[in-house]
C-alpha cells in the first residue's frame, strides 16, 4: 500500500507547485520511504529519552547484552548504537547512518527481525545529541520513549517529541523506567498484576499526559532496568510489533498522512476556464490591438485602389496589406494586459495560494511583454489575400463606354441633319443624348456602388483574418497556459485523493 501512495505522491509532486520548503521535505520522504522498503522489513526500535532515564540500561536488559555503556555520570551515551538480532543489515543500517553496529542472538526468537537502537539523550546540553536523536526520530520504525519519575511530564519531551507525533501514535509506546524509586524498592505489581498503588498514581497520571498529548492509549510499561521487572512486558510487546512487520510501513504511512494533510491545507478548489471569461478576454485584446481599425483602413485602401484601378484594366492582381502606421499605442498595451490580468487572475483564484501566484506570475510575465505590439506583429503576418476585383466590373468597364458611342452616333447624326437633313433637331435626337448622359451616370453609380461592396467585403474578410490570428495569440499565450494549470491541479487533486484513500485504508 505505501508503493502505491508513492506512486501517487509522485504524480501529485510532478503536477504540482508547492512551496520549496514543502516540496523538498515531500521529496525527502519520498526518497526515503522507497529506500527503506527496499531496505527490508526488519523493525528498527529506538529507546529515546533524556539523560539518565535508563536508555542505555534498557538496552542491555532488552537484549541480554552489555554492550551499552551504562553510567551514573551524564551524559554517557553520544552516538546511537544498533543491535541486530540476526545477520547485519548494512544497507538499512547505512540508510539510517548508524556506524556502531553489533549483532546479538535474540533472547526470544521473536525478536530475530528487530534493530534495537540505544540513542543519545534528546535533552542533552550537547546540540549533536540532540541533532542526532531529532534526524533519528525521522527515520526509525518504532518509538520507545523512556521516561523516568522525576521528568515524565518534563513540557520539553511533550512539547517538542510527542505531541508532533501525534499522527505516529501507533508506532509509538512510553516506558516509566526507575519505578523502582517509586515503589521505594517494593515489586512493581501485586499477585493480580495491578499496580502498586504509588506506581498506579503515577502511570495514570502519565496516561492523561500522553492523552491530551494527542496520543491517545498508547502502550505505556512500567520497568526497573537494573532487576530486569517489567522487562518481559516490553520484550513481548517489540516482539509483537516485529512479528507484524507492519511498524516500517505503518510509521511511512503516518508520515505520508502528515504530508497530505500538509498538502490539504494549501488549499485549492477544482475550477476551469470559463467560456465567457475566454470570449471577453478576446474581445478586449482584440479591441486594443484595433483589429476593427485596420479593417476600416483596408476599406479604404480598397476603395482608393478600386478608383486608380478602374481608370487602368487588367494588371497582376495586387495583394492586401495592413496600412503601416498602426502599430498598437502604449494604452492599448495597457488595455490588453489589463485584460489579461483579469482574466489569468479570475481562472486562477481557487488554486492553491503559492500555486495560484507563481502561475500568475508566469503567465502574465509571459505575456505582459508589448502584448499589443506582438499582436500587431502577429496580424501583419496574416494573409489578407489579394485585392479582388468586384463582381461585374467588366460588365461595367464595357457599358461605361456606351454612352460615348451613343454620344458620338448622335454627334454624328447632328451633323447629318445639319448638312444634309432638314435641319431640325429631332426630338428623339434629345431623349437619346438625354438618356446617354443618364445612362452614364448611372454606370458610374454602380461601379462605385460595386466598388463600395467589393470594399466592404475586403473589410469584413480582413476583420475576420485579424480576429483569428488574435484568438489564437491569446489562446497560444494565455488561456492554453491558465488551462494547462487548472488541468494539472484537477490531475494533482485526483492523485491526492487517491493517495488518501490508499493510506486511510490501510
Ligand atoms: N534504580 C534504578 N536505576 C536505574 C534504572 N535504570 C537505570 N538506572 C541507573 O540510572 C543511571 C543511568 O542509566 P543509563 O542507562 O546510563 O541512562 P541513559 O538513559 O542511557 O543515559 P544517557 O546515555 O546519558 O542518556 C545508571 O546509573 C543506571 O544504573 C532503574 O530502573 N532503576
Ligand atoms: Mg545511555
Amino acid at each position: 500500500m505505501i508503493h502505491e501512495a508513492l506512486t501517487e505522491l509522485d504524480i501529485y509532486l510532478r503536477l504540482a507547485i508547492l512551496e520549496p520548503g514543502l516540496r523538498s521535505r515531500a521529496r525527502a520522504l519520498s526518497e526515503f520511504a522507497t529506500e527503506r522498503i527496499r531496505a527490508g522489513d526488519q523493525t528498527v526500535v529506538a529507546l529515546a529519552g533524556a539523560t539518565g532515564s535508563g536508555k542505555s540500561s534498557l538496552f542491555n536488559a532488552l537484549s541480554g547484552t552489555k554492550l551499552a555503556a551504562v553510567a551514573a555520570r551524564r551524559p554517557t551515551t553520544s552516538k546511537p548504537l544498533a543491535l541486530s538480532f540476526s545477520a547485519t543489515n548494512g544497507p538499512l543500517l547505512n540508510l539510517l547512518k548508524i556506524t556502531r553496529r553489533y549483532e546479538a542472538i535474540p533472547p526470544t526468537p521473536a525478536l530475530a527481525d528487530v534493530v534495537l537502537l540505544d540513542l543519545p539523550d534528546h535533552d542533552s546540553t550537547h546540540l549533536a545529541h540532540r541533532e542526532e536523536v531529532d534526524r533519528l526520530l525521522q527515520v526509525i520504525d518504532q518509538f520507545v520513549f523512556v521516561v523516568d519519575p522525576q521528568k515524565y511530564a518534563d513540557a520539553a519531551l511533550h512539547q517538542r517529541y510527542l505531541r508532533p507525533l501525534a499522527a505516529h501514535r501507533d508506532v509509538i509506546s512510553v516506558v516509566l523506567n526507575h519505578a523502582d524509586t517509586i515503589t521505594g524498592g517494593e515489586p512493581l505489581t501485586d499477585e493480580d498484576g495491578g499496580w502498586h498503588p504509588e506506581l498506579g498514581v503515577v502511570v495514570e497520571d502519565l496516561r492523561r499526559i500522553l492523552y491530551d498529548d494527542g496520543l491517545g492509549d498508547i502502550p505505556v510499561f512500567a520497568t526497573n532496568a537494573v532487576d530486569g521487572t517489567g522487562i518481559d512486558e516490553l520484550r513481548g510487546h517489540i516482539a509483537g510489533i516485529a512479528t507484524e512487520k507492519r511498524a516500517t510501513r505503518m510509521r511511512l504511512g503516518a508520515d505520508l498522512y502528515n504530508l497530505m494533510d500538509e498538502f490539504h491545507a494549501a488549499g485549492g478548489l477544482p475550477a476551469s476556464v470559463a467560456d465567457d471569461d475566454v470570449a471577453a478576454l478576446r474581445d478586449e485584446v482584440a479591441g486594443a490591438a484595433g483589429v476593427q481599425r485596420m479593417a476600416q483602413s483596408v476599406r479604404k485602401a480598397v476603395q482608393r485602389r478600386g478608383a486608380m484601378l478602374a481608370a487602368r484594366s487588367g494588371g497582376a492582381p495586387q495583394a492586401l496589406e495592413l496600412p503601416a502606421h498602426q502599430v498598437a499605442s502604449a494604452a492599448d498595451d495597457a488595455r490588453a494586459a489589463t485584460a489579461v490580468r483579469r482574466f489569468v487572475g479570475a481562472a486562477t483564484s481557487n488554486l492553491p495560494a503559492h500555486w495560484r501566484d507563481e502561475a500568475r506570475a508566469r503567465i502574465t510575465a509571459s505575456t505582459s511583454e508589448r502584448l499589443g505590439a506582438r499582436i500587431d506583429t502577429v496580424m501583419r503576418g496574416v494573409d489578407l489575400g489579394d485585392l479582388e476585383t468586384p463582381i461585374g466590373w467588366g460588365l461595367v468597364r464595357i457599358l461605361k463606354w456606351l454612352p460615348v458611342v451613343v454620344l458620338v452616333a448622335c454627334g454624328g447624326w447632328l451633323v447629318f441633319e445639319v448638312v444634309w437633313g432638314s435641319g431640325e433637331i429631332a426630338p428623339r435626337l434629345v431623349t437619346i443624348v438625354v438618356a446617354a448622359l443618364a445612362g452614364s451616370l448611372g454606370i458610374s453609380w454602380l461601379g462605385d456602388w460595386l466598388l463600395r461592396v467589393g470594399a466592404r467585403r475586403a473589410e469584413r474578410r480582413t476583420a475576420r483574418l485579424l480576429r483569428a490570428a488574435v484568438d489564437a495569440e491569446v489562446s497560444a499565450a494565455v488561456v492554453t497556459p491558465v488551462a494547462a494549470e487548472l488541468e494539472a491541479h484537477q490531475r494533482a487533486e485526483s492523485a491526492l485523493q487517491r493517495m488518501t484513500g490508499i493510506l486511510t485504508r490501510g
